[in-house]
């Protein structure tokens, strides 16, 4: 039934927690907007020899010997990156996306400088200056945020007001959060009014703009662009820093290594590599504007429902739903009735939630994965009818087991990549 027949036997009790997530991935619906299924060659090239390598440096620059085949493969994923988001450099070696936003800020700052980014109650990320982060012992985070959270217009008025109070050195960009597009062009304004570097932290989009589908803040002079590589670039699990140009690029391959990191993980920098000559292709195009029209059907289908969506809508791969609203009750209870019908998303604060963040008001669903799979249009209808009667029906246990089956069978029909059942 599953591949991995080795570890069947040298490790049963890894294998049986391993088989259990492939039934789970395959037999449910992922509506989590960060997740998504790798190719079965990101897969394989995950788990190879090059696990084995140090390579601490950069290519042709390394600390340890036998690096002709690690030079190759970093390069290759190196180049790739440039062509795809059009940049003058990239810093393939950041492990994850907070470690690359460290490293980024570590790069562009002394202690005590002011970052302008997004307010976390408004989507922001945790990595932009959240009081539980050590970043704020160090660095001092003021906030924009929404105009109007029926639009979800930023306030680039009280942007620029802020960023001439405050005089940030970095004016940030990026949400885990936010259904909607950032306006680059005025971003790149106010920073240059206040001499301030332009960073976006791309993370949650990098795939919907590698392939076109929403706007590149390089095309609008942004010096940096942080970003993982998991989610709709659908890459293996990583970070990455982009520059404009080898200026900033010093700066930023100082701060990973050997400012941040030792060695890099090189089987997951081979596997970047053929994320990103996969997201090169043509069919990647398809892919991401795929996920924005079934993000917008589904957001219709809900909106036209009853449920109230932050924003009134979504312009990429995800959408807010305030559930209070909606139903009348919290995110986290309709988390855990989808859950038990096999479709997962994540409870999520709403923009001046007045419940507490592990007891929010709403949940945030996306696209990205079910999209992978070949769900389209009509699908989302399909999935959108089973939300909304496992919400509906979730005191009866008997008709959330039948639906459960329904959910099942309906999944089976879009396999996973590399997962056969
Ligand atoms: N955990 C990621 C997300 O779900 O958005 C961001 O770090």
């Amino acid at each position: 039934m599953f591949p991995y027949n080795d570890l069947r036997t040298t490790d049963p009790a890894v294998y049986s927690a391993l088989v259990g997530e492939m039934k789970r991935q395959a037999e449910g619906v992922e509506l989590i907007a960060s997740e998504n299924y790798i190719s079965p060659a990101v897969m394989e090239t995950m788990g190879t020899v090059f696990n084995n390598k140090y390579s601490e440096g950069y290519p042709g620059k390394r600390y340890y010997g036998g690096q002709e085949f690690t030079d190759q493969v970093e390069t290759l994923a190196i180049d790739r990156a440039k062509q795809l988001f059009r940049c003058g450099h990239a810093n393939v070696q950041p492990h994850a996306g907070c470690p690359a936003n460290v490293a980024m800020y570590f790069a562009l700052l002394e202690p005590g400088d002011c970052v302008l980014g997004m307010d976390l109650s408004h989507g922001g990320h945790l990595s932009h200056g959240h009081p539980v982060t050590y970043l704020t012992k160090i660095f001092r985070f003021v906030r924009y945020g929404m105009k109007d959270i029926e639009t979800g217009e930023i306030d680039y008025d009280a942007m620029r007001a802020m960023a001439k109070k405050e005089k940030p050195k970095i004016l940030l960009g990026g949400f885990s959060a936010y259904p909607r597009e950032l306006d680059y062009a005025k971003m790149k304004a106010i920073a240059d009014e206040v001499g301030a570097y332009t960073v976006m932290d791309m993370a949650h989009i990098a795939g919907l703009i590698a392939g076109g589908a929403l706007k590149n803040p390089f095309d609008y002079g942004f010096d940096v662009v942080t970003t993982t590589t998991h989610k709709t670039l659908r890459g293996p699990r990583g970070g990455m820093i982009l520059s404009k140009d080898a200026e900033f690029g010093k700066k930023i391959d100082k701060s990973v290594f050997p400012g941040f990191q030792g060695g890099p993980i090189m089987q997951m920098i081979a596997a970047k590599a053929v994320a990103f000559g996969e997201a090169l292709r043509p069919e990647f195009k398809e892919y991401a504007a795929q996920i924005i029209r079934n993000s917008k059907h589904l957001a219709n289908y809900l909106m036209e429902r009853g449920a109230k969506l932050i924003t009134n809508g979504t312009d990429n791969h995800l959408m807010l739903v305030d559930c209070v609203q909606s139903w009348n009750i919290a995110g986290g209870e309709v988390e855990t009735v989808l859950d038990s019908v096999g479709i997962t998303l994540n409870k999520n604060s709403i923009p001046n939630d007045t419940r507490k963040p592990m007891d929010p008001s709403g949940v945030r669903l996306g696209t990205p994965a079910i999209t992978t799979r070949g769900m389209k249009e009509r699908d989302m209808e399909i999935l959108a009818d089973f939300m909304l009667t496992a919400i509906e029906r979730r005191s009866d246990a008997a008709a959330l087991k039948n639906l459960g089956e329904e959910v099942k069978a309906f999944c089976l029909q879009f396999p996973v990549p590399g997962i056969k059942v």
